[in-house]
């Protein structure tokens, strides 16, 4: 990931609307709500990374996901022919999953309370490398324990098409342009509502180059 500048935090800025905007009776989007904290975020990213790589895991269907994982917090998500799971360990090195950095952890906290979520502790943070082309079908989180935290995401790189559906799989999806630093919170009623991503497109990103990063932080134990 090339390092940030001053000058391109600036443009992403001017890009984006700022402000909160209502997707469901207990979601929102935060516009540009990262933005002030990338600096942060990318050398604790690389150094998360540099513990547990990318590494593109298999469904128990077994197709391979075109989203890369990694993740960092007490438990990680997996998924291998046997299942999808959280796990504490990290199943390619077999240690426990890198620490949440403060930073990453501060800003989920901050974003689900901006939401209306005042006592969101994330223990799980997922992190999805997409490349173009790739993309994340329609699904539901339901591998936590409890449902009473919201999902906190934050999107950087490339833009993507975020698909928000119901709580059934044939709902109507609302599809909405997520950009670097926006912020989407779902919880409470909407906790489960199907979601997904669409194909992301070709594209270089001034920061994070040809490629979207996505966090998700939830309170899976
Ligand atoms: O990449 C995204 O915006 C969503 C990721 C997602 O749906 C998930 O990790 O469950």
């Amino acid at each position: 990931m090339p390092g940030p500048t001053a000058d391109l935090f600036a443009d992403d800025a001017l890009q984006q609307p700022g402000g909160r905007e209502q997707i469901g009776e207990e979601s929102y989007v935060l516009r540009g709500y990262a933005l002030h904290w990338i600096e942060r975020l990318l050398p604790e990213l690389r150094r998360v990374l540099a513990q547990s790589p990318f590494r593109q895991m298999v469904t128990p269907g077994g197709f391979t996901m075109s989203a890369a994982l990694s993740s960092c917090g007490e438990l990680g998500w997996t998924t291998d022919s046997s299942g999808y799971r959280y796990s504490r360990f990290d199943p390619r090195s077999q240690q426990p999953w890198p620490t949440m950095p403060d930073a990453l952890r501060e800003l989920a906290v901050l974003a689900a309370q901006e939401a209306g979520f005042i006592d969101f502790a994330p223990d799980a943070c997922l992190i999805n490398r997409y490349v173009p082309g790739a993309k994340m079908s329609l699904h539901q989180d339901k591998n936590e324990r409890r449902y009473s935290a919201p999902v906190v995401s934050v999107s950087l790189g490339l833009p993507a098409i975020f698909l928000f559906g119901g709580h059934e799989r044939s709902h109507r999806t609302q599809r909405i342009s997520l950009f670097h630093g926006d912020v989407v919170v779902w919880g409470g009623v909407d906790r489960l509502r199907f979601h997904g991503v669409m194909p992301i497109k070709e594209g270089v990103h001034p920061i994070m180059g040809s490629q979207r990063i996505n966090l998700t932080f939830r309170t899976a134990g």
